[in-house]
């Protein structure tokens, strides 16, 4: 983007050339992210500074002493929550800041601590420029991201108090601890008495006060010294080393970050005491176990950034910020899991490093431990951290769903297939791409219309020569139970007459430049503004917007695409905001940038709440940018990702890392976004994206077209039965997202994360289990790749899920499977009954009164238990009971389905689709792993709502591998009611 020459240019100039090189790069394809476009650690000033702390800490060993102290006479302990004041001595008089500490017992048994600075009085300190900027630290990250689980736990006590500190027992059992010592300042957080995690434990806490600046004449320069950086403000209270030239000021190609508040940053190590791996912090494209971030053989240079960025056809394998943050990240060893929730929407940079503590030879022949010590540093803000003290990865993320909610319950058409690329360019166009993936029987839901769609990029406008009837196209894909999806952007053009821009700029509701004026910036209309959804009556506004008699053209099965808003602004630094932007309530943009974009899908959510009066749907809503909470607004995708393989096999672990950081309605532009897929790949990365949880084929403007239909055989045939496969297990998916809805749970689980005990799955991130179905997955990602290893986490047999073959496995052994181009790696672990619906169709609202297939998988122990979650899929009735929810059961020779939450159906007042539904049955019944004495068996006998029949069993005897099987065909058992199915 704009270089460093750049600042000698009028701005317009700066604005046009920094517009000509984002074109310029978006049509050549093949070029590489300019990593100089984002900073590294060094070019970020606070970034830099507290690497430069902890190094200085490290170096000091034994002899570096964090100045923060607790004095005990501030501290005390009331009613689950423990309040004190941390003296942070800022020089060698010992002049001390003061910093509130609370720490905060709840309920759930996680732990909070938030540490504020005192504000001070001296109008020094004030703001420099007259933009009515906020003079505290940001306290409202909280109110974005926190919608419960704040209850503080009365019963937490005082195991021990004294001069030096504090312990606290508290959460389930009084179980966990909190050790808080006074001098230094640090906490260790113990779980049955084992430590498990420590703050402060190498000493780096950093919290830069606020200081007034002081302006000092220039020196006069001598001969020889002219155009050397000079030094023009002598700071006080500070150690002399530091380095204070990006305090006031900080420039980064081109661009200049006036501090108006100084510097502010707030850093703090954590050690996970004994864990190797940790995993989380998403967004980066890596492995899902974080690498170390300060050099060595396979680790990083760079601490991982978050910082929400429109970057640029993004590398692999680094830490560097992409669109997203969620900075929750829990650490893993065999046995246990915990974590920690960073709560702070400034840009913020996390190193790792590992070290093995020294066997002690005390220790009862236990061996040397790993630590992995991470170092949080953030631009502003509070310090607030979360901790969880697991023990198992489930209790985390439920714990972190209780804070920071869970997955909205999904429109079911939305994760079915869709079809986008950029662009559709007419109605004509959309309809025919309809009518094609129907002559060809591809099943899909979704039809997109990217930015082109628009009259001149002016959002909630369609260009009339392309679409002269949206309503029309809209009506037709409708006929099949489709939808359409259009884009809508954060940046609003500049241009008078344009009612959206009209409104924006006359009602003062858009963002504003530190000199309090409505901020300019080019983006794709040119010259815009920005809405800024941090004010409640900009997100007022903009639920106007989207009522079917404003934004004409779109009906019912219309839903929205939130694109951009990490912000990305072309002509800004690093492609967004400047930082010293204010938002509503004279919060600087610097405060707030990577909270910006879930601000934005918030307000759009709410707007597809309220399109019109009376209609209750749940929104779809897809973001490209995104915090901790976005998970309760809608799906997220990876961004512009490239077609080749490198990407495909980097999709998985980035899901993955979305999945297990609470926001798993997730999924990577199938096919790549960039370029244009061999066909192999093509095939490769739908069989892959038949398991993202958000699944859609996505493709650059200047990419060739490449819908399904338009391959050359056997690669559409391929990508069909890969489609079809999606939408047979569209109940087990359904199921799967009804558990993230009610517990935070991931819709694609990592080994770590179903098998916590096993090791060797730690760092296993390229195959997974689905919800909780017991389909392992391994997507095949390689070139010319026919055979896939897939690491078995259990003593659980396991079945080829398409040919029932039963594989010869061993805990902790990778099995070697077939994986021919027209096959995707999918085993069954025992044990499991998955629902499917097996009649092929259009879309999944065709589907949607069709009967079920039940696939039983026999586990070792010859039992197996599912579940089904379904509803009508797009309303809100589900929260008045519409719902059928039942658990599958195989026991001895009797499968039966009960209600699973042991309702009492009779006592649902049932509404209409309940109704409907007593006209769906299980069909077919297939046990894979059917007993040898089934094998002369020709009927079952099915007994459900008081009556009984016998309905015929086929048996197939196991045969060169495959494990016998029996199907059951006719069993007409209602979804809805109890019953049982009989194989004495
Ligand atoms: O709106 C155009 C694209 C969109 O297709 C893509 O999915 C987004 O990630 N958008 C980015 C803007 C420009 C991309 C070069």
């Amino acid at each position: 983007m704009a270089g460093a020459g750049m600042s000698q240019l009028s701005p317009r100039w700066a604005a046009f050339l920094c517009l000509f090189a984002v074109l310029c790069s978006l049509f050549m394809p093949g070029v590489a992210v300019k990593e100089n476009d984002f900073k590294k650690c060094d070019q970020s000033g606070f970034c830099k500074r507290n690497r430069a702390y902890a190094d200085n800490a490290v170096a000091l060993g034994s002899e570096w002493k964090a100045p923060y102290k607790i004095p005990s006479e501030l501290a005390s302990f009331k009613d689950g929550q423990f309040h004190a004041t941390i003296l942070k001595t800022i020089d060698e008089q010992g002049n001390t800041v003061q910093l509130p500490i609370t720490v905060s017992f709840l309920k759930s048994g996680t732990a909070r601590v938030t540490v504020d600075e005192k504000k001070r009085q001296d109008k020094d300190i004030e703001i420099r420029h007259n933009s009515g900027a906020r003079k505290e630290r940001y306290n409202e990250a909280e109110k974005w991201t926190i919608v419960g689980g704040l209850d503080v736990d009365t019963d937490a006590k005082i195991s021990h108090e004294g001069e030096t500190g504090i312990k606290i027992q508290y959460g389930p059992n009084l179980a966990f601890e909190a050790d808080i010592t006074y001098e230094p300042y640090s906490i260790e957080f113990k779980r049955d008495g084992v430590s498990q995690i420590r703050f402060n434990d190498r000493g780096l806490i950093n919290m830069e006060h606020w200081r007034p600046k002081i302006e000092k004449p220039e020196p006069e320069k001598k001969e020889g010294e002219e155009g050397q950086e000079e030094k023009k403000e002598e700071i006080i209270d500070v150690p002399p080393s530091e380095d204070e030239g990006t305090w006031w000021e900080e420039t980064f190609g081109g661009n200049t970050d006036s501090k108006p508040r100084g510097p502010e940053s707030v850093a703090l190590d954590i050690t996970f005491l004994g864990y190797e791996h940790v995993y989380g912090i998403p967004e980066h494209a890596g492995p899902l176990s974080l690498k170390e971030t300060r050099g060595g053989e396979g680790n990083y240079a760079e601490p991982y950034r978050l910082y929400n960025a429109d970057v640029f056809e993004y590398i692999l394998d680094s830490p560097m910020t992409l669109y997203g943050a969620i900075p929750f990240m829990q650490a893993q060893r065999k046995d246990s899991t915990v974590g920690v929730f960073w709560l702070n929407a400034a840009e913020t940079w996390i190193d790792i490093t590992k070290a093995k503590e020294s066997k002690n030879p005390l220790a009862l022949g236990i061996g040397a431990k790993t630590n992995t010590q991470t170092h949080w540093i953030s631009e502003s803000g509070l310090m607030d951290v979360f901790v969880f003290l697991g023990p198992t990865p489930r209790d985390i993320t439920k714990s972190y769903a209780e804070l920071t909610g869970t997955t909205a319950l999904p429109q079911e058409f939305s994760i079915g297939y869709h079809q986008c690329r950029w662009n559709y360019v007419s109605d004509d166009d959309v309809k025919e791409v309809d009518r094609k993936m129907d002559r060809y029987h591809i099943p899909y839901d979704v039809i997109w219309l990217d930015i082109e769609y628009t009259d001149d990029k002016k959002y909630f406008t369609w260009d009339n020569d392309m679409f002269k009837d949206p309503i029309s196209m809209g009506k037709h894909l409708d006929q099949h139970g489709r939808k359409l999806v259009t884009i809508i952007d954060p940046h609003i053009k500049n241009a008078g007459g344009y009612h959206v821009s009209d409104e924006l700029k006359s009602k003062g509701l858009a963002v504003k430049n530190k000199d309090g004026n409505d901020f300019d910036g080019w983006c794709w209309p040119g010259s815009s503004h920005w809405i800024d959804a941090f004010n409640p009556a900009a997100i007022k506004w903009w639920s106007t917007l989207f009522n079917y008699d404003k934004f004409k053209g779109t009906m019912e099965n219309t839903f929205i695409w939130n694109d951009m808003n990490e912000p990305s602004v072309f002509n800004g630094p690093e492609v967004t905001m400047p930082k010293d932007n204010l938002h509503h309530g004279g919060w600087e943009h610097r405060d707030v940038h990577n909270v910006n974009g879930m601000t934005f899908h918030n307000a759009t959510y709410e707007a597809m709440l309220s399109r019109k009066k009376g209609e209750l749907k749940r929104p779809f809503v897809l973001t490209r940018s995104f915090f901790a909470g976005s998970q309760r607004l809608g799906a997220m995708w990876t961004g512009d990702n490239q077609a080749s393989w490198e990407h495909l096999g980097a999709s998985v672990p980035m899901i993955l890392a979305q999945g297990i950081s609470g926001f798993p309605f997730s999924g990577a532009d199938v096919g790549g976004f960039f370029g244009n897929p061999e066909l192999e790949l093509q095939s490769r990365w739908y069989q892959a994206g038949a398991f993202y949880p958000f699944f859609r084929g996505h493709a650059h403007i200047d990419a060739r077209r490449r819908e399904p239909f338009l391959l050359a055989e056997p690669y559409r045939s391929i990508i069909t039965s890969a489609l079809r496969l999606r939408y047979s297990l569209l109940p087990a998916w359904y199921t799967a997202f009804y558990h993230a809805n009610q517990d935070g749970s991931p819709i694609i689980r990592p080994l770590y994360w179903t098998h916590p005990s096993e090791e060797g799955g730690f760092d296993i991130d390229d195959q997974f289990f689905v919800g909780s179905t017991g389909l392992l997955v391994k997507p095949v990602v390689e070139k010319d790749k026919r055979t896939v290893d897939i690491y078995i986490p259990d003593d659980e047999v396991y079945y080829d899920y398409f040919n029932y073959k039963k594989h010869a496995t061993t805990k902790g052994k990778y099995l070697t499977v077939d994986a021919p181009l027209e096959s995707i790696p999918v085993l069954i672990r025992g044990g499991h009954i998955i629902p499917r619906r097996d009649t092929p169709r259009r879309s999944s609202q065709l589907m949607k009164f069709d009967d079920y297939t039940l696939v039983v998988a026999i586990g070792k122990n010859g039992q197996a238990e599912g579940e089904l979650y379904v509803d009508d899929g797009d309303s809100f009735d589900y929260e008045n009971g519409q719902y059928i929810h039942r658990k599958f059961k195989l026991e001895g020779s009797t499968l039966s389905s009960t209600d699973a939450e042991g309702r009492d159906i009779k006592s649902v007042k049932e509404g209409k689709w309940l109704k409907l539904m007593h006209g769906v049955s299980v069909d077919r019944i297939i046990v894979i792993g059917a007993p040898s004495s089934w094998a002369n068996k020709k009927e079952v006998e099915v007994e459900s709502e008081g009556k009984k029949t016998s309905v015929p069993l086929e048996y197939h005897n196991a045969e060169g591998g495959r494990a016998a099987y029996a199907t059951i065909r006719r069993v007409a058992a209602r979804i809805g009611a109890d019953w049982t199915v009989s194989f004495a």
